[in-house]
């Protein structure tokens, strides 16, 4: 699809391009797209901006990757498709693990995401979904993790999922970080830190945030590593209440 530059939907459509792109490479899976369809309509209400309630939740999710003993980002096929190159920056500069965790799970789909990842990063060790439900709770697929991976980790940062994942982890002691364009969604509401904002905007700031505080001390980290996300939502749905 040609779509030309001064098209006023044209990043909108472009996201778009990436997930049908991503589908047809095996990455995404079919209801991926209808997953984008609802942060699509969510981001349209937010201002397609990264909002001051996000880039508060940016600084204490850098702050917080900074400081854990063993981050692991989890990934899915829309994260893959999206923002494959920035979480592979993302994981060498905190560091942080990269770990496939599939709500639609097929053993294919994994194996294209994790050659995806390897193919942009060949020295990046990419766990995937163990074989034993690991996770007490959770009834789907997600319950299975790595052994070395997220059943390991202390912080894991679990962009686009709506679903009871995000309160058993923070049931494991895991501090847990969301990236979820909808306010309402239990991820959002379980998460210790959920930035309100879409993956292809939240990832590069998340980068450009870690960059600047890497070299704090970890006392300053801790300070901005102190989080209400509860207060931080009724933000980000207030903002909509208003634009509605
Ligand atoms: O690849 P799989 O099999 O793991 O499947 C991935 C999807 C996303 C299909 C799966 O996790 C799913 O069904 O997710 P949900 O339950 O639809 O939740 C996705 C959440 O992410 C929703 O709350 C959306 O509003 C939100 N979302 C969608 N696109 C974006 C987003 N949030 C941030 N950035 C986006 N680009």
């Amino acid at each position: 699809l040609n779509i030309p530059e001064g098209h006023p939907r044209y990043r909108s459509l472009m996201i778009r391009e990436a997930l049908v792109r991503g589908l047809d490479e095996g990455l995404v899976g079919r209801a991926g797209l209808i997953a984008h369809g609802r942060g699509e309509a969510f981001d349209y209400m937010f201002g397609e901006k990264t909002n001051d309630f996000a880039m508060d939740a940016i600084i204490a999710s850098a702050a917080s990757l900074l400081l854990a003993r063993h981050p692991v980002i989890s990934v899915n096929g829309n994260v893959a498709a999206l923002v494959r190159k920035e979480t592979v920056t993302l994981s060498r500069l905190i560091p942080a693990d990269i770990e496939v965790n599939l709500f639609y799970w097929t053993k294919d789909r994994e194996q294209n995401i994790v050659r995806a990842f390897k193919k942009e990063c060949p020295e990046c060790i990419i766990h995937t979904q163990g074989n034993e439900k690991m996770i007490p709770g959770p009834t789907s697929e997600r319950s299975r993790v790595s052994l070395e991976g997220i059943l390991d980790a202390d912080v894991v940062l679990v962009p686009l999922e709506d679903g009871d994942r995000v309160e058993y982890l923070s049931a494991c002691n895991k501090r847990t970080i969301a990236v979820d364009l909808n306010p309402f969604s239990r991820t959002a509401k379980n998460a210790d830190i959920t930035i309100v904002d879409n993956v292809v905007r939240a990832f590069p700031a998340l980068i450009e945030e870690v960059e600047k505080i890497r070299e704090m001390s970890r006392a300053q980290l801790r300070e901005l590593s102190k989080f209400d996300n509860r207060l931080n939502l009724e933000r980000a749905i207030g903002l909509l209440k208003g634009r509605i």
